[in-house]
């Protein structure tokens, strides 16, 4: 009736009717679901509705841009590196402020909410459950930076005293515990092309507190240290930072005794530190000259710098030359002597340097552990740290990438388990069934990876059993061969070059075969061991001292490949966690270039699916990524069932029926019909909302842009009819 419209109502609802038509789905019904211009304020990615990996990208470029660094994304917490100090956000005030708050949760999100609540975890409970913080990330993301804040959160709140004053604070626990970082990152950190200070190990830590939950100790545990930096560094990369650490901060003294003349005053650690410094310290310079050896030139002369790495190494120089230059091979009873080719003393050169290296580290981790590790009787929890080297993916890969990029899958399958088990627990609050979702993990790759009886880490040990002259072409086809039937393994048919390329879940990665054999075999002849048995530096005697019954038993350190110990380590380590609550934070690098405040679309998206919050998200789409209140959805959708009024006391009904309305019609139309069994995979009721999976918003999008044309239609009709 046109005299109940005022002027310009009819062209209004048709301009309405139309827009709402143009609403196109594209994916997400921007629009309906979200709000651009709120996007910053949502403190849980999950909250973000429809999940997506572009929704998730635009609400945390919205926050990075307002400099705010935490989201939630259900049980984990996304971390984004601002790439510069961040004044306050970790000062002993806000610390308290979490500490202290009732809820930690209603605070804005921060790594502190996650240290507080695995610390409240083990409150006044008879038998509280060991904590985990598992900190992953790729190479730069901030993962070592946000073990240091947590480390400090917990050295504050569970000080044994709660001033720390600032006299008594050198022997204190917590202190030690602290101390610990810095030199543990001096010889196990490096610079890399991706961060100045990147990990070339793994740590877990295992902070342990007593019954008042007080800090009394800690242990650590290290994984796989890239000792091959010690005798080749990438291009544009460095040396573990302890070496130019010590040539910068040694004395006159020092340097006359190492024969390194150059003049800098740098003292990085006070020496009282460690008895052993003097010791290790000689070491360390014995491995830098060692580096200089060359055995270039054909003739018997003593090639230069080995009379000054003997000395430091406190070896004889004629029995560090005999080592490298001759081979003692074993026939039953008898030692015969091969004399090496240039080459191979250069590798039995490298292979001295990174043994050394290697056994110092672990040396000085036991060392650290003896010095902070409490009594057992003394601590009955532990808060344990994980901060390992993230997925990589460089040019060129080998066997470090293949470990580093196993322990992120053997990461990422306890992950899975572990969010699937909340996302349970949500489904129960809201009365879902939890057998209706389905998801993919990675048992697929990792079966590929460490499996029995066929897979790399298998055929690789067996190649390294059988003692033969490497082939990387035939061990190409060897895998080629066996491993035909999984389907996270493909070759370039093209390409000549020895390589494979695993199917990660975090991406595609192609390795290498050259040189991964060798790598594996880790090869330390027995002679090299026996030499430094003899050592007149007491730390380099002390350390190989023990290698010797080792070595006894076990006929040689080279029995048990790198791979083999890896894995056993690891296994350990998740059984570990198992026994844990684990807590999970993913860092994010939002640039390349480490430049501050600067976010890059691309580079988060490629982070977002390898540290798997686009893989949480793929779990979540296997149920029912949507959820709508039932108002907003009879909002949205009443208008598609033909009565339509309803009583906000009767909306479970009303939903109720408006699906059954949707889904008949679905059955009802041959061109799309689902079987009705179909039907419970697309939606479900919950308490107080509806849970759909994106192809019921669509359908349900269809049918309300069907009928709003019907209605656009005859209000079209009515109006020519009335004009
Ligand atoms: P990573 O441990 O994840 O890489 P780091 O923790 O070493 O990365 O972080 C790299 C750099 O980013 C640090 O040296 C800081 O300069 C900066 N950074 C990280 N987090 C923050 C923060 N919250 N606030 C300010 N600056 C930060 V590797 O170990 O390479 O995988 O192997
Ligand atoms: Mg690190």
């Amino acid at each position: 009736n046109k005299k109940n419209f005022p002027k310009g109502t009819i062209k209004y609802i048709l301009s309405y009717v139309n827009q709402s038509l143009n609403e196109s789905l594209d994916g997400e019904i921007q629009a309906f679901l979200i709000d651009e211009d709120q996007l910053h304020t949502y403190d849980d990615l999950t909250k973000v509705n429809p999940v997506t990996q572009t929704t998730v990208l635009k609400c945390l470029q919205a926050r990075y841009s307002m400099k705010v660094f935490y989201t939630h994304a259900g049980c984990t917490l996304v971390a984004l590196n601002p790439f510069q100090p961040i004044p306050d956000l970790y000062s002993l005030d806000v610390m308290k402020e979490y500490h202290c708050a009732p809820q930690p949760q209603e605070f804005k999100p921060h790594i502190f909410i996650v240290a507080e609540e695995a610390y409240r975890n083990l409150q006044g409970q008879m038998e509280p459950v060991n904590q985990s913080l598992v900190v992953s990330g790729e190479s730069g993301a901030g993962k070592t930076w946000t073990s240091r804040c947590l480390m400090k959160y917990y050295a504050t709140v569970a000080a044994s005293s709660s001033v720390v004053k600032s006299q008594d604070t050198v022997d204190r626990i917590e202190r030690r515990v602290l101390d610990s970082n810095p030199i543990m990152e001096a010889f196990g950190n490096a610079c890399t092309l991706r961060n100045n200070n990147s990990s070339r190990f793994g740590k877990y830590i295992q902070l342990q507190l007593d019954r008042s939950q007080l800090l009394v100790g800690a242990s650590v545990q290290t994984y796989l240290l890239e000792k091959t930096r010690v005798a080749c560094q990438p291009a544009k990369e460095r040396n573990f930072h302890i070496f130019y650490q010590m040539m910068k901060g040694a004395t006159d003294e020092q340097r006359k005794e190492w024969r390194m003349p150059k003049d800098q005053q740098f003292v990085w650690l006070p020496n009282h530190l460690i008895s052993f410094w003097c010791n290790v310290l000689q070491i360390l310079a014995g491995i830098l000259q060692f580096g200089n050896v060359n055995f270039s030139s054909a003739d018997e002369s003593q090639p230069c710098n080995i009379e000054e790495a003997a000395g430091l190494l406190g070896v004889p120089v004629d029995e560090l030359l005999a080592c490298l230059r001759v081979r003692t091979l074993k026939a039953g009873k008898q030692s015969v002597l091969k004399p090496c080719s240039q080459s191979e003393c250069s590798v039995r050169r490298d292979c001295l340097a990174k043994l050394i290296y290697a056994q110092l580290f672990e040396w000085l981790v036991t060392f650290i552990n003896n010095s902070i590790c409490a009594d057992n009787s003394i601590w009955c929890n532990f808060i344990g740290l994980l901060d390992v080297y993230g997925f990589e993916c460089f040019p060129v890969n080998n066997l470090e990438q293949l470990c580093i990029n196993y322990a992120n899958e053997k990461l990422q399958q306890h992950f899975v388990a572990h969010y699937l088990r909340a996302q349970q627990e949500e489904y129960v609050s809201e009365g879902l069934e939890w057998s209706f979702v389905k998801y993919q993990d990675n048992q697929n790759c990792l079966d590929l990876i460490e499996g029995s009886p066929t897979s790399i880490f298998s055929l690789l040990n067996e190649e390294c059993r059988l003692n033969r002259v490497s082939d990387a072409k035939k061990f190409r086809g060897r895998l080629e061969k066996e491993l035909c039937d999984n389907a996270n393994i493909s070759w370039d048919k093209y390409s000549q070059e020895a390589h494979f390329t695993v199917a990660h879940y975090a991406g595609k990665v192609n390795y290498q075969i050259d040189g991964m054999m060798e790598k594996n075999k880790d090869p330390v002849p027995r002679e090299l061991i026996a030499l430094l048995q003899k050592s007149e530096n007491p730390l380099l005697h002390q350390i190989f001292a023990d290698k010797d019954t080792e070595n006894a038993k076990s006929k040689g350190l080279s029995k048990v490949t790198v791979v083999s110990k890896f894995k056993n380590s690891l296994e350990s380590l998740m059984k570990i966690l198992h026994t844990t609550t684990p807590h999970y934070t993913r860092c994010i690098k939002p640039n390349p270039d480490c430049k501050p405040l600067t976010f890059q679309k691309e580079e988060v998206i490629i982070q977002l699916k390898a540290c798997g919050i686009v893989e949480t998200i793929h779990i979540s789409a296997a149920g029912f990524p949507i959820r709508i209140p039932f108002k907003s959805f009879i909002q949205r959708y009443g208008l598609i069932s033909k009565s339509s009024a309803f009583k906000t006391d009767s909306l479970r009904p009303a939903v109720d029926k408006l699906l059954r309305v949707v889904l008949q019609s679905q059955v009802l139309d041959p061109a799309c019909q689902r079987d009705s069994e179909t039907h419970s995979t697309l939606v479900h009721c919950g308490r107080t909302k509806v849970f759909l999976t994106q192809s019921m918003l669509e359908l349900l999008e269809d049918q309300r842009k069907k009928v709003l044309s019907q209605k656009a239609f005859s209000i079209q009709c009515c109006w020519r009819r009335y004009q």
